[in-house]
């Protein structure tokens, strides 16, 4: 009898405790204290041996139904508190929707990529066509076919990056006019964009830099067109006050040749350190296409006349944004990038 009041004791004792637990942790010690090999009541039925034979099998049924009965309240209890720690989780993790977004980090385009659109923009606002070629060149449409002779200086092995005896990396995108007048008739109004490759690199020289250069042929094209076009350029690209003038000079394949200038976007013309006190910046190269070049493409000089230009896209873009080093270009430094 003192064993069934042992087993009626432990039952009230369990239930008291499984009331307060509040984890799986805490359950399981508790599981193990009493269910477990050296658990309380596994002792209590390892002591039934010494009961008198009758009472064995009453007795040994009511623990075996107390064991049972505790085995499935731990049970329902752990099934409650996963339940409990699964709310509370997801409570937890609740989205609060009403909260600002985080704002990405925008990037800018490359202030070559800026100030080449803008210069095809105005061109193409102009009627020109934008057209592309290859980067990798023969001498013949680099140099020959621009009346360039082999004893002129530019095809000094010093200035070009040749690849073999006659392959090179083209110096100009003019290569890209005479293979479209190889391949069209008059009227022709283009402009070919891209990059180019000179063995020059300080300050102001990068070994690759981009150029736009353009060709107009057509039938009693003169220098007066070249003229208007190009004011109308410079106006629309630096402002409409900006002035222009021509001075002469010399290319192998125009003639007449002159450098543009403008008034200088800094001072406006009065001088200044930009302009080296002469109110004028340099902004490109220009002239009426040279008749031999007409000859190498197969189009009569005595039918057809032109004209041509070519600019340094870096060198437009130092200018408007005010930059003194065209290496700040290719350094992808983002606190210079960022700015524009
Ligand atoms: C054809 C005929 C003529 C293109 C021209 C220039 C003048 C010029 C320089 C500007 C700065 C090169 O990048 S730079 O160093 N270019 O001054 N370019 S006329 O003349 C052509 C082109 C193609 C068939």
């Amino acid at each position: 009898m003192e064993l069934e009041r042992e087993l009626e004791s432990l039952e009230g004792e369990i239930a008291d405790r499984l009331k307060s637990v509040s984890s799986l942790e805490e359950l399981d010690s508790i599981r193990v204290e009493y269910l477990g090999r050296k658990g309380k009541l596994t002792a209590l039925l390892r002591r039934m041996g010494q009961l008198p034979p009758e009472l064995r099998p009453v007795i040994g049924r009511k623990a075996n139904e107390l064991r049972q009965r505790l085995e499935s309240a731990i049970q329902e209890k752990a099934i409650a508190l996963k339940e409990e720690g699964k709310r509370k989780r997801l409570a937890a993790e609740t989205i609060d929707i009403t909260l600002p977004g985080r704002r990405p980090a925008l990037g800018v385009k490359h202030p070559i990529t800026q100030t080449l659109e803008r210069i095809k923009e105005i061109f193409v606002g102009m009627g020109f066509e934008v057209v592309e070629g290859p980067e990798i060149e023969t001498e013949y449409y680099n140099f020959e076919a621009l009346n360039t002779p082999w004893y002129h200086p530019a095809r000094d092995m010093q200035d070009t990056f040749y690849i073999t005896d006659s392959i090179l990396l083209r110096t100009q995108t003019s290569p890209v006019q005479i293979r479209v007048m190889e391949s069209r008739k008059p009227p022709i109004r283009i402009i070919a964009p891209g990059k180019v490759y000179r063995r020059d690199a300080d300050i102001s020289h990068s070994p690759m830099f981009h150029q736009v250069e353009g060709l107009l042929v057509d039938r009693h094209v003169t220098f007066a067109e070249l003229k208007g076009v190009l004011a109308a350029f410079a106006r629309q690209m630096f402002g409409p006050e900006t002035k222009v003038r021509f001075r002469p000079s010399f290319f192998p394949f125009t003639e007449p040749s002159a450098e543009v200038d403008i008034s200088c976007i800094i001072c406006g013309g009065k001088g200044c350190q930009t302009c080296g006190w002469t109110g004028w910046m340099e902004i490109l190269g220009a002239g009426s296409v040279d008749p031999e070049v007409f000859k190498a493409v197969g189009y009569d000089p005595e039918e057809v006349t032109g004209f041509a230009f070519g600019m340094g896209v870096e060198r437009i873009a130092m200018l408007k944004f005010g930059i003194n080093d065209i290496r700040l270009f290719f350094e992808n430094d983002i606190r210079f990038l960022s700015q524009f």
